[in-house]
Formats: structure tokens, C-alpha cells, sequence
């Protein structure tokens, strides 16, 4: 952000706003601890904020504090289609495309509030009055966590807030291994346990909240896993059927993907997973180096993301969709096990 976008915000802040926050659809863990934690900002400093979710999020989420006044789009309909109306300010967050909203889209391209966007997505859209962007950023938790600094207010961190902060750069760091993890991320997550962030609390009910069917399902999805060993690469599937029988939830099989790349010497990770109610499969990708699964997603497979960490879907069958995915790898053999 330049001084004069600090300026912008400034000034509008200065003013009683009614404010949206946004979320994208199916929240992580990033989304919903960047959203809750400017949330807790700008109410603490009088404003009237209120975060408008496109779906309901995860369970392992919901000990956040705040998450219980998130409104659900899907469940709370009438509200916050009134709360976008009325808006006359509406950040976006974790997100740079409207159509990352779902449903909400329309919605969101109706209102009359202006837009600031703070995301590290690549190629953001051009709807926001301001656009806070920044690909080489660990998660958009960090950058909230710039935005309060650039706004003079890092003393305004509360302990509410450095909690949904931490649990956010956690996440989407991959627990701080991730490339994109620096040295300020690590002197940010250091502020934050200072402000109140109990680390090793967030660890657990995040991490360490599995069901006995989810370690069961984790099992299927391993004994599944395809190891291609000249290609550098492992990918899992799961049909509908196998999720079925392990009593799937949703979030389920978060973090599935990372498994492939635990392996020594492979460097392109991939889940495949069934979804009949939708009917298509949704698709996970993961890389190590130089090789970029946004670029492999956005080319093959109607998605994108970030540089080793993407997704993306298919409209044919799981076993079609495999096989298309084996017969694309030659062309990419260089590329992925480039170091
Ligand atoms: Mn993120």
C-alpha cells in the first residue's frame, strides 16, 4: 500500500462507515483469521463492522473469538443480503476475483459500498477502490497485520485479534515451512504471542482435533496414492463411494494433498476428490521449486492459486480425469523436477 492509499483509508475511517467484511467461499483457516481479526480492529475503534460469509466454516475454526457473530450467507440469507446493501464500505479478503464468492457474487457487483481488497492471490481483478496486494506475502493474516501497522495502530493489537492472526499465518505457512514464511513472519508471529496469541493452544484445537473416520479416511487416501517416480510425482485419489464409507465431513480431507510431498524425491503433489452432488472433481495441487501449479491449474484444470500451492476442477469422470492428468505429466517432466 502507497501513502496515499493509507491516506484514502484514513480519511474514510475517520467517518462512522457500515462496514462488510468478506471471506471466500469454503473459508480456511486465513480467511476467517484475517476477517475476524480486522473485525475486532475496527469495532474496537467504533466502527460498525460485520463479517458476511459466502458459507459456514470449518469446525476446527469456530473457537475463534468472534466466529459465532460470522453471518452465514447461505443461513442467514435475508440479513446479509441487507448488510451488503447497506454497506458503505466492504473489505474482501483472501480473495482478488469476485467469483470467489459463490453465490454472494452478485450481490457483491450490486453494492454501492467502495471496495478495499488485501489478498496475496496472483493476478488480482480491478473492482476495488483500493488493492492491497501482495503475492510474496505468507497469507493475508500478515498483511492485515501491515495494514493496522500502516494505520499507526499496532499497538491496537488485542489478544483477540493476535489469536485469529496467528492461527491464520499458521495455516496457510503450513505451520511456518511453507517458502513464502520470512523472517517477518516469524518477527510478526513473534509480536503476536507478545499481544496474546497462546501458540501452542491454536496448534491443538487446529491441528489436533481428528476423528477416528478422518484418520480412517487418511488411510484409504494413502493406500490410493500413486507414486510416479520419474515424473517426481504422487497423487491420491478418492471417489465418492470411499468417502461415503469413511462418514466424510466437510474439511475432512484438509491437508491430504501435503502427504505426497513428504516423500523423498518427489516435488508434485495432487489430490483427486469425488464430488457427485456437484458433479465434478475437485482437485488439490502442491510443488516444490521452481515448478508453478497456479500455471499448471489455470492451464489444465479451470483453477489457479499460488506458486506451489493451487487448485482447480474437472467436469469428467475421476478415472477420466486421472488419465488426463497422467498423460499432460511428459510435457511438465523438466519443469518439476527441475531443483
Ligand atoms: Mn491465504
Amino acid at each position: 500500500m502507497n501513502l496515499e492509499d493509507i491516506k484514502r483509508i484514513k480519511g474514510l475511517l475517520s467517518t462512522p462507515q457500515r462496514i462488510a467484511i468478506i471471506p471466500h467461499k469454503n473459508p480456511d483457516g486465513d480467511a476467517i483469521g484475517s476477517t475476524l481479526g480486522l473485525w475486532h480492529y475496527l469495532n474496537n475503534m467504533g466502527q460498525n463492522a460485520t463479517i458476511v460469509s459466502p458459507n459456514d466454516a470449518p469446525k476446527f475454526l469456530k473457537w475463534m473469538p468472534g466466529s459465532d457473530k460470522i453471518l452465514n450467507f447461505e443461513v442467514e440469507n435475508s440479513q446479509a443480503v441487507r448488510v451488503l446493501k447497506e454497506a458503505t464500505l466492504i473489505f474482501t479478503l483472501d480473495f482478488n476475483h469476485l467469483g470467489r464468492v459463490g453465490q454472494m457474487q452478485s450481490n457483491l457487483e450490486e453494492a454501492t459500498a467502495e471496495f478495499i481488497m488485501i489478498d496475496h492471490h496472483q493476478e488480482p481483478s480491478d473492482y476495488a477502490l483500493v488493492t492491497y496486494s501482495d503475492v510474496t506475502m505468507s497469507s493475508t493474516c500478515e498483511m492485515v497485520y501491515n495494514f493496522i501497522n500502516f494505520l499507526g495502530d499496532t499497538d491496537k493489537i488485542t489478544a483477540e485479534m493476535a489469536n485469529c492472526l496467528y492461527a491464520g499465518i499458521m495455516t496457510d505457512t503450513g505451520s511456518f515451512k511453507f517458502s513464502s514464511t520470512t523472517s517477518t513472519t516469524h518477527r510478526i508471529v513473534a509480536d503476536l504471542i507478545d499481544r496474546g496469541a497462546k501458540n501452542t493452544y491454536i496448534h491443538n484445537v487446529v491441528f489436533d482435533t481428528n476423528s477416528p473416520s478422518r484418520l480412517h479416511l487418511l488411510g484409504c487416501a494413502l493406500k490410493n496414492m500413486v507414486i510416479l517416480e520419474d515424473y517426481a510425482t504422487a497423487y491420491i485419489t478418492l471417489s465418492q463411494e470411499e468417502l461415503d464409507t469413511y462418514n466424510y465431513k466437510k474439511g475432512d480431507t484438509e491437508g491430504f494433498v501435503n502427504y505426497g510431498l513428504t516423500l523423498d524425491g518427489i516435488r508434485f503433489a495432487v489430490i483427486f476428490i469425488e464430488n457427485k452432488e456437484e458433479g465434478i472433481i475437485k482437485i488439490s495441487f502442491r510443488s516444490e521449486g521452481d515448478f508453478s501449479v497456479n500455471e499448471f491449474a489455470r492451464a489444465h484444470f479451470q483453477g489457479g492459486g499460488h506458486h506451489n500451492a493451487a487448485g482447480g476442477k474437472s467436469d469428467v469422470s475421476l478415472k477420466e480425469t486421472e488419465e488426463y492428468f497422467v498423460s499432460l505429466l511428459p510435457k511438465y517432466k523438466n519443469d518439476i523436477n527441475q531443483l
